[in-house]
């Protein structure tokens, strides 16, 4: 039984600029959204009580919160604390998966102490070093950790034990399950599927066939099931874009139109992020409103716009249907060093 700590921190980047504008506590405070297109990336608890939150619109959320303070992005400042905790998390052991700026996953299982006592101790360690608070979630794997990790936000933690998942799994509601967005939990309650108690009551060979792949996955981890390993130091295996559409795509004429614009977005990544690394694989991945999945792949060092348009076509002939999320992406060759930037991702 393996013992997983997932840390998440509290508003990340509204919490730094806080600190940094002390003057500006117990108003509610936006982080990004200030001009006409921009969204906001996080906000403060004054600001989320209004209704405010991640990913939307500024001119909404002044409307939700007519005296919210908007305040600029400084990514730069982020990275910084962002590497500070991570420093700490790395005193604890090496199995420490950053998933982003703000959140991680720990492998505890082999340090012979609690994980409670670990996530107590970890937490007092980045306040005192950053100022800022962090909640966290203890459990015996990612999905649950992650999940346990919001119950007691801000500044807590919650452990679900394992004798404890049977009962908690069978009330969770579906859209906590890695994986399910809104609009397939969306789905999924539409088909009657309302908690994960609901999906159990499915035989695996009936959940592939109404949902694929996927089904699958489903399967596993609607019982609380998730063996995905803690991945520490990851470097890039891959890199893609990929984007759901909030209107199917229903020929393949919308889809050659709509993946000119994600294989620009991929051309840019790699000049940007990935100019040393030795592309072996360029693939296509088409996600349909059946919940069905497809990938297509093929062997090249140099992908190009034409060849993407090749995999799509071959991709769209095996299944078609009402595309709702379309991908690109290519695979790196082995790379011998990780580089010291893959200890942070972003
Ligand atoms: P989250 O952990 O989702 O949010 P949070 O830390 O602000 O708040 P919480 O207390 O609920 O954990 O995301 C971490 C940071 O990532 C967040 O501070 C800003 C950024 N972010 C975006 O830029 N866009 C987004 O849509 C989300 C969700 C987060
Ligand atoms: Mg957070």
């Amino acid at each position: 039984m393996r013992k997983i700590i997932h840390l998440d921190m509290d508003c990340f980047y509204a919490a730094i600029e806080l600190r940094e504008n002390p003057a500006l506590r117990g108003r509610p405070v936006a982080v990004g959204g200030a001009n006409r297109r921009g969204v906001v990336t996080t906000c403060n608890y004054e600001a989320r009580r209004f209704g405010v939150r991640s990913a939307m619109p500024g001119f909404e959320a002044s409307k939700r919160c007519p005296g919210l303070i908007f305040l600029p992005v400084r990514f730069g400042l982020y990275r910084e604390e962002s590497a500070k905790i991570r420093s700490i998390l790395l005193g604890y052991t090496s199995l420490v998966e950053p998933v982003s700026l703000d959140e991680a996953y720990l492998d505890v299982t082999g340090l012979g102490r609690f994980a409670w006592d670990i996530a107590k101790e970890l937490r007092a360690r980045i306040r005192a070093a950053t100022s800022l608070t962090s909640s966290a979630g203890i459990a015996p794997n990612k999905m649950l950790a992650k999940i346990a990790s919001e119950w007691r936000k801000p500044d807590g933690q919650f452990a679900i034990l394992p004798d404890q998942i049977e009962e908690f799994m069978k009330a969770l509601p579906i859209n906590k399950i890695s994986g399910v967005g809104p609009k397939n939990a969306e789905k999924l309650i539409n088909m009657g599927f309302r908690t994960c108690g609901d999906l159990q009551r499915h035989r695996l060979g009936e959940m592939i066939q109404r949902f694929g792949r996927w089904g699958k996955e489903l399967y596993y981890l609607c019982r609380g099931q998730d063996d995905r390993p803690v991945q520490p130091n990851r470097t890039r295996k891959s890199m893609s874009t990929e984007r759901t559409y909030s209107e199917n795509l229903t020929s393949p004429e919308a889809c050659r139109i709509a993946i000119d614009a994600l294989i620009a977005e991929l051309e840019s990544d790699l000049k940007h992020k990935a100019s040393q690394r030795q592309i072996r694989k360029a693939f296509v991945k088409l996600r349909f409103s059946d919940f069905r999945r497809t990938t297509r792949e093929c062997v090249t060092p140099h992908p190009s716009k034409e060849l993407f348009h090749e995999l799509l076509g071959e991709a769209y002939a095996r299944r078609t249907g009402h595309v709702r999320l379309l991908g690109v992406g290519v695979r790196f060759n082995e790379q011998i060093e990780p580089s010291p930037q893959n200890l942070m991702l972003l």
